[in-house]
C-alpha cells in the first residue's frame, strides 16, 4: 500500500495515537506521520475530525476516519489479510471491547489524573484507584490470555493495543510518583505481559521512551500552572 494514501494525524507522545500505530504496523501498512504541534491544530485536522477535533485521525484514500479504537477496527478489516486484531470468536471479541472500555471510561482518566491532582490525598487516592483497575486486569489477563503471552493469545491483539498504548504514560507516573504500579509480586501476569508487549516488532519503534514523556509531563504541568489564575 503506498504511503500517500494513508495518512496518519497524529503526535508521538498521545497514546491513542500509538494504538493506530501499532495496528498499522501490524498489518505492514506504510504510512504519512503528520504530527500536530502541541497546543494548536492544524486546518487538516478540524477538516477531517470536525466533531472532536481531536487526534488521532486516519486519511485513507482521503477519507478521515476518527477514534482510535474506531480506527483500529478499520484497519483490521480493510487489511483483512494481515495478521488479525480483533479476536475471531464473538465473545472473545465482545470481552476484548468491554475492557477496552473499561480502561478508555474508568482507568486511564485515574492514571492521567495523577499529575493533576491537587494535594497529596487526592494523589494517592488516585494510585490506589489505578493499582486497583491493574488488579481487575490482572484477573482479565489471566482469562483472556490462557496462560499465553498476549490478551490476544500468541499474538497482540485489540486488548493488548488498547492496554498497551498507555505502558509509556504508566511507567512516566511510576518515575514521577515512586511508586510501582505494574509489579511482579501484585500484577505478575501483567509484568510479564508488558515485558512482551514492549519488545515485540510492532511496538517497540513507536513506544515513546519514559524519560522523554516525564520531560513532556513537565511541560505540561508547568503550562497547566501558568494557565490557573493567580489569587
Ligand atoms: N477517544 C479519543 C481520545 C483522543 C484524545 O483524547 N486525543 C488527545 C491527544 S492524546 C487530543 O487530541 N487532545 C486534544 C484536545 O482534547 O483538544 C480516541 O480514542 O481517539
Amino acid at each position: 500500500m503506498a504511503s500517500n494514501n494513508v495518512k496518519l494525524l497524529g503526535a508521538w507522545a498521545s497514546p491513542f495515537v500509538l494504538r493506530v500505530r501499532i495496528a498499522l504496523n501490524i498489518k505492514s501498512v506504510n504510512y504519512e506521520f503528520l504530527q500536530e504541534t502541541f497546543g494548536s491544530k492544524s486546518q487538516l485536522l478540524l477538516q477531517s475530525n470536525p466533531v472532536y477535533k481531536k487526534i488521532p485521525v486516519l486519511i485513507h484514500a482521503d477519507k478521515p476516519i476518527s477514534e482510535s479504537s474506531i480506527i483500529v477496527h478499520y484497519i483490521d478489516e480493510v487489511w483483512a489479510s494481515g495478521p488479525s486484531i480483533l479476536p475471531s470468536d464473538p465473545y472473545h471479541r465482545a470481552t476484548a471491547r468491554f475492557w477496552a472500555t473499561y480502561i478508555d471510561d474508568k482507568w486511564f482518566p485515574s492514571l492521567s489524573g495523577i499529575a493533576r491532582a491537587q494535594g497529596e490525598e487526592a494523589r494517592k487516592a488516585l494510585i490506589q484507584q489505578v493499582e486497583e483497575g491493574l488488579e481487575l486486569l490482572e484477573d482479565a489477563f489471566g482469562k483472556c490470555s490462557k496462560g499465553k503471552a498476549f490478551f490476544g493469545g500468541e499474538s497482540i491483539g485489540f486488548l493488548d493495543i488498547a492496554f498497551g498504548c498507555f505502558l509509556g504514560w504508566l511507567r512516566a507516573a511510576e518515575a514521577m510518583n515512586g511508586v510501582k504500579l505494574i509489579h511482579e509480586a501484585k500484577t505478575p501476569g501483567l509484568a510479564k505481559w508488558a515485558e512482551k508487549f514492549t519488545a515485540d516488532g510492532a511496538v517497540k519503534e513507536v513506544l515513546p521512551e519514559t524519560q522523554r514523556l516525564v520531560e513532556f509531563s513537565k511541560v505540561l504541568q508547568a503550562k497547566m500552572r501558568d494557565s490557573i489564575p493567580k489569587p
